[in-house]
C-alpha cells in the first residue's frame, strides 16, 4: 500500500528548478515623482534610480510592491530601462534616439499597456531588441502616456517594426507617432510625428 501511495505522489521539484529564473539582461526601474515640483529646479532634478533585476521573481516582487503607475498622484514617471541606460536624451544610447508614444484617459489601460510592455521588454518579445532603451509611464491629470524610448531614430524600418510590434503588444488599433529625441530639445515641447504606424 505504501508504495502505491509513493507511486502517485509527484516528485518535489528537482534543485535547479528551484533556483530564480534568469531573464536575457538586466534592466533597472527608475521613478520620477514631479507632483511638488521645486520651483527652478532642473529637469531630471526629481529622477531617481530604483531597483536593477534580471530574474522573472524579482520583477514580480519589484511590480506588485511598488511599480504600479494608477497607485500614483499625477505628474509622476515610472521608467523600466535597461541597466546602464539612463532615461535621458543625454545619455549615449538615447541621443540620437526618439519614441513611440501611445495616449490613454483610463488609469486601467495605462496600468494593463504598462504591465504588457514591461513583459515583453523582459521577455525579449521585439525582434530588434538592440534598437530598445526602455519604456516610460508618464501619469498626467488629463491624458496618461506611455513612451518606448529606441535608439536609432534615423532607422524608420527598424521604428516601424518596433511600432508595429508595440502595437499588438498593448493590443491597441489606434494610431501612433514616433518622434525623435533631437525635435524635442530643438522645439521644447512635444515632438512632432515623424513616424506613424
Ligand atoms: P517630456 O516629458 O518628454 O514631454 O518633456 P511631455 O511628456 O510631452 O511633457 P509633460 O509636460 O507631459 O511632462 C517635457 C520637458 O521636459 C522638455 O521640453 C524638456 O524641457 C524636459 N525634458 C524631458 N526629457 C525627457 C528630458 C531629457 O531627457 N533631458 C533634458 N535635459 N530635459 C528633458
Amino acid at each position: 500500500m505504501a508504495s502505491e501511495v509513493a507511486a502517485t505522489i509527484p516528485e518535489f521539484p528537482a534543485e535547479a528548478e528551484k533556483q530564480p529564473h534568469k531573464l536575457e539582461r538586466k534592466w533597472t526601474f527608475w521613478f520620477d515623482n514631479q507632483s511638488k515640483p521645486k520651483q527652478g529646479a532642473a529637469w531630471g532634478s526629481s529622477l531617481r534610480k530604483g531597483y536593477t533585476f534580471d530574474t522573472v521573481e524579482e520583477f514580480w516582487c519589484l511590480y506588485d510592491q511598488i511599480f504600479r503607475p494608477s497607485k500614483f498622484p499625477a505628474n509622476a514617471d515610472f521608467h523600466l530601462f535597461k541597466a546602464g541606460v539612463e532615461p535621458k536624451w543625454e545619455d549615449p544610447e538615447c541621443a540620437n534616439g526618439g519614441k513611440w508614444t501611445v495616449t490613454s484617459s483610463k488609469k486601467p489601460d495605462l496600468d494593463n499597456m504598462w504591465l504588457s510592455t514591461l513583459m515583453a521588454l523582459i521577455g525579449e518579445q521585439f525582434d530588434d531588441a538592440d534598437e530598445i532603451c526602455g519604456v516610460v509611464a508618464s501619469v498626467r491629470q488629463k491624458q496618461d502616456k506611455l513612451s518606448l524610448w529606441t535608439k536609432t531614430a534615423a532607422n524608420e524600418a527598424a521604428q516601424m517594426g518596433i511600432g508595429r510590434k508595440w502595437k499588438e503588444v498593448i493590443d491597441t488599433t489606434d494610431k501612433i507617432s514616433y518622434g525623435f529625441h533631437d525635435d524635442s530639445r530643438r522645439e521644447s515641447r512635444a515632438p512632432r510625428s515623424r513616424y506613424q504606424v
